[in-house]
């Protein structure tokens, strides 16, 4: 088909999806352009991914003209990150849940991006123009920061980018190492008028966030102070930097400072991304934790199982903050190679500081709930020692569950030891089949009929000197009969009252669990690649292997239709760049 031929037809199969609704036009698309398959092993019905290949950091999400952007790491040509010699995927959605595929944004043709256009952020500048700020890799492999801008502005699909003539912006100075300066942040306006950009760094082996300022959005200065450093971690990708209000449940613009904020700071690095909050003084540009990165025993991460180089955008249609993040594969990179794909984006997920002020709470964002069928409830019911119990009535693959447990016996709860630090190490000793005396309780998910495969994903509490602590674990142990799979146990501490509810809500599809503690307080996700315990034979169980009973206080359960994803490029038919 002709390209111009192509985006006529995206257009309008964009416009009856936005004015009818993604059943009305669906009937109508599915002959013009390839239905994206989901059946294929492992392969999700409601994340965001692409219709094959690599993809890692989402990038540059954001909200324009009534549509939803997001771009991300792809690699056109192979189900491998290979040599990083990246694309900028993108697509567009007006819900954030269905999903048309475009035409990459842009490809590595230009000396300052030819071996790779890596991760970056858009801002929504004065008067509404959006422009992308990416991490260019030179042939050399030194790193710099680049823009680019939409060709046409009244597109709201953005299908085209230029990149600035005066590309490079940004270069690596002074004792920044040309491979350590990557992943700028979306910008913001000071009072002073002028933009700050963070840019990910390490300097002496420290991770460091660096601060550059413009007047022009072009040309960018580096400041005499990074807004960060630590030396308690190593280098630094995909830093995020944003305010959220203390006594409000809206999210906040980029550039939004007052009295009610405190800023966020988020770094990728050790494999996870922590984040510390704290207040910024927009005159002087210093930023106060009020508790530094690994400085305490609770290190906050956003997602305490697979999760990385995610990023937060400010949605102004509904005002909220909205996160998206990276959730690789846990299976062998030949795997991928043979299913032609690799990694998913997390669902996105609305994020807020804490009433406690200590930490942030995400939650899925509400357009989820358009998914759901086949409601299933039960209230009020309690399970003994040792029991189990099937939620039946739902598609156990594909499934959206919340469940609340009260525990009525917290007095015989077993003791905390000092040494107990490591949650995820506890949860790996204190697993889904060692019985405790409060847990473990919780859920068997993604679970073939005779629990030879599961996934569990449960609490354990325990009583301390003067409070109770609740940890949260998702056992992969037995998820897969496969071999080759990384089986590893995640877990964490929930900061909640025990006396009161405990509250679980798990995001199932296919290969990702998703789980929210404490209603959203504690996250944790993974992948996993079960052989019996799929389609049909999947199942869905509520357990307690502790010897005291608990309650269920409430629980609802929904299979979850398939978001509608459609493809619109000619992305195979690209000539390869550059000969490996
Ligand atoms: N991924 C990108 C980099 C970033 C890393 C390259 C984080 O820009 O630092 O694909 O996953």
């Amino acid at each position: 088909m002709e390209q111009s031929l192509l985006w006529v037809t995206v257009v309008q199969i964009f416009l009856v999806i936005a004015y009818q609704g993604i059943d009305g036009a669906s009937d109508r698309v599915e002959s013009i352009l390839d239905y994206i398959p989901t059946e294929e092993r492992g392969r999700t019905a409601y994340h965001f991914q692409p219709p094959k290949n690599w993809m890692n950091d989402p990038n540059g999400p954001m909200y324009y003209k009534g549509i939803y952007h997001l771009f991300y790491q792809y690699n056109p040509y192979a189900a491998v990150w290979g040599e990083g010699i990246l694309s900028w995927g993108h697509s567009i959605s007006y819900n954030l849940v269905d999903w048309i595929h475009l035409e990459d944004a842009l490809d590595p043709t230009d000396p300052y991006d030819i071996r790779g256009c890596w991760s970056g952020s858009a801002t929504i500048l004065p008067g509404g123009d959006p422009a992308i700020m990416y991490t260019g890799v030179e042939s050399t492999n030194r790193q710099v920061q680049n823009i680019a801008v939409p060709k046409n502005l009244s597109d709201p699909f953005l299908l085209e980018w230029a990149k600035l003539d005066q590309n490079p912006l940004m270069t690596p100075v002074d004792a920044i190492g040309s491979e350590f300066f990557r992943d700028p942040t979306t910008a913001w306006l000071g009072k002073d008028k002028r933009w700050r950009v963070v840019i990910g760094s390490e300097i002496n082996g420290h991770g460091t966030a660096l601060l550059y300022q413009s007047e022009d959005f072009v040309h960018w200065a580096k400041s005499h102070k990074p807004l960060h450093f630590s030396n308690k971690t190593d280098m630094w990708e995909c830093p995020d930097f944003y305010p959220v209000s203390t006594n409000d449940t809206k999210g906040i613009d980029t550039s939004g400072l007052g009295r009610t904020t405190k800023h966020v700071l988020k770094a990728s690095f050790f494999g996870h991304d922590h984040y510390i909050i704290g207040t910024y003084d927009s005159e002087t540009d210093d930023f106060f934790p009020d508790t530094d990165f690994m400085d305490s025993n609770v290190k906050l991460r956003y997602d305490y199982g697979i999760y990385y180089a995610s990023k937060t955008f400010f949605d102004g249609a509904k005002r909220r903050r909205i996160l998206w993040g990276w959730v690789k594969e846990a299976d062998d990179q030949s795997d991928d190679i043979s299913k032609g794909w690799s990694g998913l984006q997390s669902f996105p997920r609305t994020i807020l500081l804490d009433k406690s002020g200590k930490q942030l709470s995400q939650w899925p964002i509400e357009e989820i709930e358009g998914l759901r069928k086949d409601e299933v409830n039960l209230q009020n019911k309690e399970i003994e020692g040792g029991n189990i119990f099937e939620v039946t009535g739902i598609t156990a693959s594909q499934a959206d569950i919340e469940v609340s447990f009260h525990l009525p016996n917290l007095d015989d709860a077993e003791l905390t030891h000092p040494e107990w630090l490591d949650p995820q190490l506890l949860c790996s000793e204190k697993n889904a089949s060692t019985g405790g005396v409060i847990g473990p309780f919780g859920l068997l998910i993604l679970a073939s009929e005779n629990l030879t495969e599961y996934t569990a994903v449960f609490f354990q509490v325990f009583k301390g000197h003067d409070k109770y602590a609740v940890l949260m674990c998702s056992d992969q142990s037995r998820s897969s009969l496969r071999e080759e799979v990384d089986i590893s146990t995640f877990g964490a501490f929930v900061d909640v009252d025990p006396a009161e509810k405990i509250s679980l809500r798990s995001l199932i599809d296919h290969s990702i669990i998703e789980s929210f503690g404490g209603e959203g307080k504690t996250c944790i996700t993974s992948r996993v690649y079960p052989t019996l315990a799929i389609g049909q034979e999947s199942h869905l169980y509520v357990f307690n292997y502790g010897t005291e009973s608990i309650r269920i206080a409430n629980l609802s359960a929904w299979s979850m239709r398939r978001a509608q994803f459609f493809q619109s490029s000619t992305k195979e038919e690209k000539p390869k760049l550059i000969e490996e």
